[in-house]
């Protein structure tokens, strides 16, 4: 037997399918410890598990997958809990009366998609219940069940009662109906249009597992950047097909509208949000896509923002446009997801101003079902932003967060940067808007301002490459949003914690130094791309690589000069009272923080302050040294990461393991580009010589500047910022 085993081994092995990530964090292999083993097998060996509905069938298809595979022998699954089962996965109806006396303080507040794990006493010997009230949350309790298996936990710590903290826990894919996906690095995307709805790909499947196995409910499979092709019948009849394969997994659809689409593919001569005949339109289409989707979540609209049409382009508000959607979506109880990333040519104020500026006059104008949608900082996905200055400021208006989870502007899916970081930083954040804790997670869990809708969206990673995510640590930001999105207060060091043990191995010798290297590595980028609060300097269109000297844009919001205003005399963007105010914009506490420069944060100098390259900072070296030490301090960052990663090779499959080794040459390659070619760029104006401890860059700064990517992946055609 034991050969038996072996041989499989080698041949996958040698068939090079052993581990090439596309099982995510879902891998089942047998579980390594042996007395941990052997105790489970004893506990879990006989399963009594109802299963009475398609949610059930899937959680249940899931623990036999995951056990056969953990516990390497089949589950026998019972007909009654009295047959001697050790775990029983029942709904709270079907709980017998003394049962659900041992459980039943935990179904309080447990809500929809709650689920209790729970060491019980069943017709006289020991077991473990997984209940719920609904279907959806057994199935989430099943993951999490699994997950403990996966990480080896003792017996006596299977217990778990846990609550989503927010209603929308959603992906945003900005895929193009031609499978090209904005700002995506993982190959194309996973929606394949034309073979849809025949087709029904195994992908499609194992997306809303992964997705439900860490709580994400809803997905935008589309580009916000809208077509609005995809409301016509031919293409609703595919959506269809995919929010059918969603369902059992708890995972609603929604649509980005394009605003025009009334005049694009309903044959009308407008758009205007106050037409009767436009409004009928929506109303007709929402009623159409009920009829096919009746758990349709909702449209995803990005309105009047980079050229995208909007209730502005007829004189109309937001609240106009949104109020439109929400009336039609309103008799099926879909949501209006309203995006607030907009900012305008005409409007010559700070572009980090202006969405605040919008939207904050008009809380309270917006129907019910509407919620706006927030970047979590003021710009746009920086390496680093303070957060945005919209969450706290709008109580009557649900605020759901938009985090980024591809890399757009962290080096693509070629840099290794763990993002629960950057996330949990944005959602610790304190707002000061009704007192000290009004943090921006408390904005997103409603408890803030008793939001009754609440949300959280993510930019997806993914794409058609083996992997999902292209680097096999961009699975880890995956999900890390998600377990972000069901608990906004978990800590990145957690999430760390779980991936790597879900995804790569529970040894100590793994996990120590691994979980130091992903913690670490959002600030590396943060050194080696924008430190000291420096931001948009990427070369523009595509976003790859340095290019702060770009000014050569019509519109002045799109030049990174018009962020860093860097020359002879100084650096940095100025939003204090001398400048664009953009300060004024928060709660009085950070306003008189950020701008005293005595308490600002030196990782914030420079979005806050324009300042002198003489100005002495903390640790006593001037701006342009500090600068430049930072850029050199991240590179020291990845060389090191390159370090640990080395010492991995005995816990990790030999493929990836040169897979990463590889990923962090070019990211290491990329640190040197950017430290290299802004120092020279920079050094210009601040006339100094790089200080000591600073590499002498490899080329001249007309070399950086030369270069060109005009097929770097992501690009989104005829756009230029
Ligand atoms: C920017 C991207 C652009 C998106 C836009 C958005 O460069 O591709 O369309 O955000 O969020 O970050 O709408």
């Amino acid at each position: 037997m034991k050969n038996f085993w072996l041989l499989c081994f080698l041949l996958s092995t040698l068939w090079g399918v052993a581990h090439d990530g596309y099982d995510l964090w879902l891998r089942y292999d047998q579980i390594a410890d042996e007395t941990r083993l052997g105790e489970y097998q004893n506990a879990f060996g006989g399963i009594y598990f109802n299963t009475d509905s398609p949610t059930l069938k899937v959680a249940l298809q899931e623990m036999d997958r995951g056990l056969s595979g953990l516990l390497a022998q089949s589950p026998r699954f019972l007909d009654t809990a009295s047959d001697g089962a050790g775990l029983i996965v029942l709904k709270k109806v079907l709980l017998d009366a003394t049962t659900l006396q041992q459980v039943a303080g935990d179904f309080e507040g447990l809500g929809r998609d709650g689920f209790v794990i729970s060491p019980i006493t069943s017709n006289g010997r020991k077991a473990t219940l997984i209940t719920a009230n609904e279907d959806l949350g057994i199935l989430y309790g099943v993951f999490h069940f699994l997950r403990q298996l996966q990480m080896q936990q003792p017996l006596h710590a299977l217990k778990e009662r846990s609550t989503p903290k927010t209603d929308i826990r959603m992906l945003n894919h900005w895929d193009n109906l031609d499978r090209t996906v904005e700002r995506g690095y993982a190959g194309f995307s996973i929606w394949n249009w034309h073979t849809l709805p025949d087709l029904i790909d195994q992908r499609y499947i194992d997306y809303a597992r992964a997705n439900a196995s860490i709580g994400i409910n809803a997905t935008s499979p589309t580009n916000v950047n809208a077509n609005a092709e995809i409301l016509t019948p031919h293409y609703l009849e595919k959506v269809q097909a995919l929010a059918r394969v969603f369902r059992p997994y708890g995972i609603k659809v929604y649509l980005t509208a394009r605003f025009s689409a009334p005049i694009e593919i309903g044959g009308l001569q407008t758009a205007d949000p106050l037409d009767t005949q436009v409004r009928q339109w929506w109303k007709d289409k929402a009623t159409e896509i009920y009829s096919l989707i009746p758990d349709f979540g909702g449209f995803l609209v990005k309105a009047n923002s980079e050229g995208q049409p909007g209730p502005q382009n007829y004189g109309r508000t937001h609240a106009d446009g949104a109020n439109m959607l929400a009336e039609a979506l309103a008799p099926h109880q879909g949501t209006v997801i309203w995006r607030a990333f907009v900012y305008s040519e005409h409007d010559l104020t700070d572009r980090a101003k202006q969405a605040f500026s919008e939207f904050v006059p008009v809380d309270g104008q917006f129907h019910t079902n509407v919620m706006l949608q927030v970047k979590n900082g003021p710009i746009d996905f920086q390496p680093r932003e303070p957060f945005h200055p919209m969450f706290g400021a709008m109580p009557k208006t649900p605020l759901m967060m938009e985090f980024q989870i591809t890399q757009e502007y962290l080096g693509f899916s070629t840099h290794l940067v763990f993002l629960p970081r950057l996330f949990e930083e944005v959602l610790q954040a304190d707002t000061y808007r009704k007192g000290k804790g009004s943090t921006v997670a408390r904005v997103i869990d409603g408890s803030l301002h008793g939001y009754t809708r609440t949300g959280m969206a993510g930019v997806a990673n993914i794409g058609t490459d083996i992997n999902w995510t292209g680097h096999p640590f961009g699975q880890a930001n995956w999900y890390g949003f998600g377990r972000l999105a069901w608990d906004p207060y978990m800590s990145s060091e957690q999430i760390a914690e779980e991936w790597l043990r879900t995804t790569f191995s529970n040894e100590r010798g793994f996990l120590q130094p691994m979980k130091q290297l992903l913690l670490g590595s959002r600030e590396a980028v943060v050194h080696y791309m924008n430190p000291l609060g420096l931001h948009h300097i990427f070369d523009s269109g595509h976003h790859y690589g340095p290019g702060p000297w770009v000014d050569n844009h019509s519109r002045p919001e799109w030049n990174p000069v018009y962020y860093h205003r860097a020359d002879r005399l100084g650096v940095g963007f100025d939003r204090t009272a001398t400048g664009s105010d953009a300060l004024q914009q928060y709660a009085p506490h950070w306003a008189e923080k950020w701008g005293d420069l005595a308490s600002c944060p030196e990782e914030y100098l420079l979005w806050f302050h324009h300042l002198p390259w003489t100005y002495v900072l903390k640790n006593g070296h001037t701006l342009w040294e500090g600068m430049a030490l930072t850029y050199q301090q991240g590179v020291v960052e990845v060389q090191q990461m390159k370090n640990t990663w080395a010492q991995m090779a005995p816990y990790v499959d030999l493929e990836q393991h040169d897979r990463v080794s590889m990923l962090l040459d070019i990211q290491l390659k990329e640190a040197r580009w950017w430290r290299d070619a802004c120092l020279l760029y920079f050094g210009q104006f601040s006339g100094e010589p790089l200080p000591p401890g600073v590499d002498a860059p490899d080329h001249s700064l007309g070399y950086y500047q030369s270069l060109k990517f005009p097929y770097a992946p992501g690009i989104r055609p005829s756009w230029d910022d």
